[in-house]
């Protein structure tokens, strides 16, 4: 049987030390680079830390896979055996210009079902921390199950790109959400904003373009609690390819599905 415990105590352990690694690069200076695009940054930092966890976990647990965002861990085409699926800074452009408001995010799978789920907001050295059947905690705290929210009275977590013009998504079709909605916020850390959609600091999440690191840890984190993850045409994730995100408690998410997004039939 898969120690799961042995797993999530290196885990944690070294997601504190990476963490204190990040905190020590503010005094210096960073390489930031671009990848896709001219705000697509990265920095030596993010690629430093995903090496980190990668030597780490390899050192220790050498059969299993690694799939990170800044691509050097394995080349993972499955979910067979055990998959950590990292992104070791969510939210670089923040880390760039905030030193605040990114997380490390760690997700593990086992045959595809997910374990274990940690979100570290290493500024304010706050652990959104769940091993599947055993409860999600912040730091020492456990989070209650996810309480259920009509629209009128919900925070949605939603970036304003989406409702200007895009290719993805016809934003005429989130005009009425947003307008129904109590307020809308952005925190640029897909992560962050899905353990804020656990812990009821905003009623849900939703997003046009995802990949699997921005949001394995936030979904182990989130269906231990109860609420409800798919994509925006309410379909399962696909958790090698990533795609349209939507977090939100129950019933937020089928008043949603059902009066805004067509039961995703758009
Ligand atoms: P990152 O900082 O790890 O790149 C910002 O709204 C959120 O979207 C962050 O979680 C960010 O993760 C993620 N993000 C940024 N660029 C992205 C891209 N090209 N594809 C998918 N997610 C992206
Ligand atoms: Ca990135
Ligand atoms: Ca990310
Ligand atoms: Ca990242």
């Amino acid at each position: 049987m898969t120690d799961l415990k042995k797993i999530d105590t290196y885990a944690k352990k070294w997601i504190k030390e990476a963490s204190d690694r990040i905190k020590d690069s503010f005094s210096k200076e960073l390489t930031i680079q671009t990848k896709s695009h001219a705000n697509d940054l990265v920095t030596d930092i993010d690629q430093a830390t995903e090496r980190f966890f990668i030597e780490k976990i390899n050192s220790v647990f050498p059969d299993h896979r690694i799939l990170g965002e800044e691509g050097f861990g394995d080349d993972v085409q499955s979910l067979e055996g055990i998959v950590w699926i990292i992104d070791p800074i969510d939210g670089t452009m923040n880390f760039v210009h905030q030193q605040r408001n990114f997380a490390i995010s760690i997700g593990i799978f086992e045959d595809g079902v997910g374990k274990i789920g940690l979100i570290y907001d290493v500024v304010h050295d706050e652990l959104y921390h769940a091993i599947s059947g055993e409860g999600a905690y912040l730091n020492d705290l456990k989070i209650p199950q996810m309480r259920k929210t009509k629209l009128a009275e919900s925070i949605l977590g939603l970036n304003a790109t989406w409702v200007t013009e895009n290719r993805r998504i016809d934003s005429s079709l989130l005009t009425p959400l947003v307008k129904k909605s109590r307020g809308t916020r952005s925190y640029g850390s897909a992560a962050l904003e899905i353990v804020y959609v656990a812990t009821g600091r905003i009623d849900a999440y939703l997003t046009l373009r995802l990949a699997p690191w921005d949001f394995a840890a936030g979904l182990i984190i989130i269906e231990e609690l109860g609420g409800r993850a798919t994509n925006l045409r309410g379909e399962k994730l696909n958790m090698l390819e990533g795609g349209s995100v939507f977090f939100a408690n129950e019933e937020l998410h089928d008043e949603i599905m059902k009066d805004y997004l067509h039961n995703g039939k758009w």
